[in-house]
């Protein structure tokens, strides 16, 4: 988002600095680059549509994108464009404050340097603000511990190591079959079970790749125009329109395709909790048919969720690898964590699993973490934690009212869809913004309170005609206590 920012504000003749934590671009696949990290939308659509050489050019080596090719694709793209020179790494923005008199903001860092600014724009992403649990006597453990999020550069070894794993999301179901082929003995600390479908994932031949940039532009349109910004094979019927035999030929055929296709095998899995059901129940059946012990996949098998509502996992190998005779489950539902103690974790039946490695793959402070870890302050010094104490807001994902020329690429109630495309819709607004703002002499840009609470009554509404609001996920910031 940061990249596609500064490559536009470049456009409009405008000097622009770009502060990155990291020592590297890259944001999210800087970060998490987790043994299996892999992105679970294919490398085709995976990528910026803003530049018709560059994605011409570029070659993908796989269906689905490992996070080290993802992370060449960045850095290529900043080299690309000579995107560098206005980039400062290892800078962490620490406080913007607006200053109403001078209409200006000025943006401090932790190395103390302080800047002013006409605008300020966020591009700090929507799942970057990793969080470990509070879990008593975390700090006692003597072994090693790492957050999926933030994972060391150096390569982790983990033969003959016992490794405990705390989350079952995306990232533990990537990464625990890459652990369980190597560790000597995996622990799973299991809280909610997810629904994953198979990657099938497999080298991407350039004829394929050619098939598909033949019509590049035409296809990134048509993506734009889907709910999810990918285009999927997205079904018009409805689950209960067709038979049983049919429905699950419909199943079976899209579960051998792979991917998150799945969800979209008919058109009201989304809306209807009894069509819903029926995928939910195929998936199961899945999961009993993989796993061999009927004990751990009742354990595997989610029931607390409409299947899609919490994002659905995409692996390679994950429920097979409950075969494997190092690897072990532990629900934590039903026997949660009493404490970490110095040899590993105890769950509250008293056993203690101990353990070499502790991996957290527990998630992030999602939706308004990445900005409350930062001490912005809008009109009247109010700061965004006051401004969003009942639940944040924006209009269409990028300002927030008394907030003047502050921007976020993909804020709270902005597009919970394919990030890419999702990046360049929501730069290209903000572009538009400025652009608007700039030729007119209008020195501030803001929303209007009405409009904002018109947004986010337009949000709430669409989420009602879903199931995705029944679900605790990190949506809505139901993962972390008390927040939602
Ligand atoms: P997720 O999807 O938020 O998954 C986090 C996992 O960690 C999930 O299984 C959580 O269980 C679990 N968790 C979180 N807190 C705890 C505590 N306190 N105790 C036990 N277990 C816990 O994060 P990911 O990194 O996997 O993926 C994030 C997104 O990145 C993903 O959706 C894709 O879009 C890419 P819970 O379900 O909350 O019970």
């Amino acid at each position: 988002a940061g990249l596609y920012m500064l490559y536009r504000l470049r456009q409009l003749g405008m000097t622009a600095r770009v502060y990155e934590s990291g020592d590297g671009v890259g944001g999210t696949w800087y970060w998490n680059r987790y043994p299996g990290a892999r992105c679970d939308v294919e490398s085709m659509q995976y990528s910026y549509s803003f530049s018709e050489e560059l994605q011409q050019e570029w070659e993908w080596t796989e269906r689905y994108p490992k996070q080290a090719e993802i992370l060449t694709y960045i850095n290529h793209v900043a080299d690309r464009f000579d995107l560098r020179p206005d980039i400062q790494l290892e800078t962490r923005v620490v406080s913007a404050t607006y200053d109403e008199a001078s209409q200006r903001w000025t943006v401090e860092t932790d190395h103390g340097d302080k800047v002013c600014a006409q605008y300020v724009i966020s591009a700090a992403g929507c799942l970057s603000a990793a969080r470990v649990p509070e879990i008593p006597g975390l700090e006692n453990f003597t072994g090693k511990q790492y957050h999926t999020g933030h994972w060391p550069h150096e390569p982790v070894d983990f033969t003959g190591q016992r490794v405990g794993v705390i989350g079952t999301g995306s990232s533990g179901i990537q990464i625990i079959p890459v652990l369980a082929r190597q560790a000597k003995a995996v622990t799973v600390f299991q809280r909610t079970p997810n629904f994953s479908i198979p990657a099938w994932n497999r080298p991407l031949p350039r004829e394929d790749q050619q098939v598909w940039k033949a019509q590049y532009a035409e296809n990134r349109e048509r993506a734009r125009s889907t709910r999810s910004g990918i285009l999927y094979d997205y079904s018009q019927r409805a689950a209960f329109a067709v038979d049983e035999t049919e429905r699950q030929q419909e199943y079976e055929r899209r579960w051998a395709r792979g991917g998150a296709n799945f969800t979209h095998s008919f058109n009201d899995i989304y809306s209807d909790r009894q069509a819903n059901d029926t995928a939910a129940e195929f998936v199961r059946g899945k999961i009993r048919d993989l796993v061999k012990n009927p004990t751990v996949a009742a354990l595997l098998s989610p029931t607390d969720h409409a299947i899609g509502t919490k994002r659905i996992c995409v692996d390679t190998d994950y429920y097979e690898t409950f075969n494997r005779d190092n690897v072990s489950l532990v629900s934590i539902k039903e026997n949660p964590i009493s404490e970490i103690t110095t040899r590993g974790v105890r769950t509250e039946d008293g056993v203690e699993h101990e353990l070499d490695l502790l991996i957290f793959a527990t998630g992030f402070d999602t939706v308004d973490g990445q900005y409350t870890r930062m001490d912005l302050r809008g009109r009247g010094g109010r700061t965004i934690q006051e401004h969003w104490a009942e639940a944040p807001t924006s209009y269409l994902g990028v300002a927030t009212t008394g907030f003047p020329n502050m921007f976020m690429i993909l804020g709270p109630n902005g597009p919970f869809a394919n990030i890419p495309p999702a990046i360049e819709v929501q730069v290209d607004l903000v572009f538009d913004l400025v652009k608007a703002a700039e030729a007119a002499s209008a020195p501030v840009v803001e929303v209007n309170r009405e409009t904002e609470d018109g947004w986010t009554a337009t949000c709430q509404m669409i989420a009602s005609y879903t199931l995705f609001d029944r679900a605790e996920s990190w949506i809505f910031g139901a993962n972390i206590p008390g927040k939602r």
